[in-house]
């Protein structure tokens, strides 16, 4: 294949194309082959392809219209490396989950219902559903507006992300080892899936302080630290049950640290190669949950809001992410939801 329909949209602070599956090759190997074409994958600044030279810019998402009960459409995920020849939907992305509703209307698979029209998504990579709302004035999708989201410029149209049981979503449990503390290489980790598989250490426990910038992450001062982490994740893989995660894009590995700047608490993450920008969504509410789990480091580091609805800020290397959840007497997060927006950036066909 040599050219599709794509959509390029801003979802979050992720960017990437937005195909419908019958635009691209239904064989997985010919598709993965015309994604990497489409990137420019791999090398590492993706100069024959539109990818970003980022795994935060390199992402794809592939809707249909859902046969599923009280579903309006599937989503699939894939992430394309930039510097590999690899394309996965080993991960979700609740980033680029945020444009999935404005394509879905924009391309008709879902009708505008008045000023809002909420769409209901089956996320393929984990089998769960998301909510998302879209500003729909005039039964037209709208991207303008008065929200702000901190890692994006200016303020545009809110698309608020609800999810429900997003435990155990690739681990088959929030907790797959069953232990709030797993000591691996002599430190303490949460191995936790609330939507994403993360492992969450105190920064301390590394030798850093929480509160590097992104370059600071990324340089040479930072390496030791991240082989560090990079030899914890590849132990800790299996015991997560993702098998070998050598070309896994997860677990994502989270450093976390009080809170500076009137949060919950604070982190940077590594995703797992790259340091974060800011933190993923599903990531997000997987070490916002570790948080509340007494005796995990995220725990030690936090600063808990009382009550069963809780709005804990999690801060990041460019500002603060809210999720809000939704807690049960035992203690169990039951809901999440988030504001992203999402923004249409091109619409048209994509060559390789
Ligand atoms: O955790 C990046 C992003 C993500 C993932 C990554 C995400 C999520 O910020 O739901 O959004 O972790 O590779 O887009």
């Amino acid at each position: 294949m040599k050219s599709a329909p794509v959509m390029w949209m801003r979802g979050g602070t992720s960017k990437g194309g937005y195909f419908l599956a019958s635009d691209l090759p239904a064989d997985l190997a010919q598709r993965d082959a015309f994604l990497l074409g489409v990137m420019g994958s791999p090398d590492p600044r993706q100069i024959d392809g539109m990818g970003g030279a980022d795994p935060l810019t390199s992402k794809v998402g592939v809707v249909k219209k859902s046969e599923r009960e009280g579903i309006d459409v599937d989503y699939l995920f894939l992430q394309v490396f930039v510097d590999q020849a690899i394309v996965t939907d080993a991960q979700n992305c609740g980033n680029i989950l945020a444009g999935i509703g404005p394509f879905a209307i924009e391309r008709g698979l879902v009708a505008a219902t008045g000023d809002e029209t909420r769409v209901s998504i089956f996320m393929e990579n984990t089998g769960q559903a998301a909510v998302a709302t879209v500003q729909t004035p005039g039964g037209v999708v709208s991207y303008e507006g008065d929200a702000r989201i901190d890692g994006v410029p200016g303020t545009h149209a809110p698309v608020p992300l609800e999810f429900r049981d997003t435990a155990g979503s690739s681990c088959g449990a929030l907790l797959p080892t069953g232990n709030v503390v797993d000591v691996i290489e002599g430190v303490a980790c949460t191995l936790i899936d609330n939507g994403m598989p993360c492992i969450v250490m105190k920064a301390e426990d590394l030798g850093a302080t929480g509160y590097e910038t992104r370059e600071e992450l990324e340089g040479e001062g930072f390496a030791a630290i991240r082989a560090k982490i990079e030899s914890i994740r590849l132990a800790a893989g299996p015991l997560m049950n993702l098998g070998d995660v050598k070309e896994k894009s997860v677990p994502k590995m989270f450093l976390v640290s009080p809170p500076k700047n009137g949060g919950a608490i604070n982190t940077r993450s590594f995703i797992p190669h790259r340091a974060h920008a800011t933190i993923g969504v599903l990531a997000a509410v997987s070490v916002a949950t570790a948080s509340l789990l007494k005796g995990s480091p995220a725990n030690a580091v936090a600063q808990l809001p009382e009550g069963s609805r809780k709005t804990l800020s999690v801060e990041h290397p460019t500002g603060e992410m809210s999720c809000v959840l939704e807690v049960n007497d035992a203690g169990e997060v039951t809901s999440s939801a988030l504001l992203r927006t999402a923004r249409k950036l091109m619409d048209g066909v994509v060559f390789v």
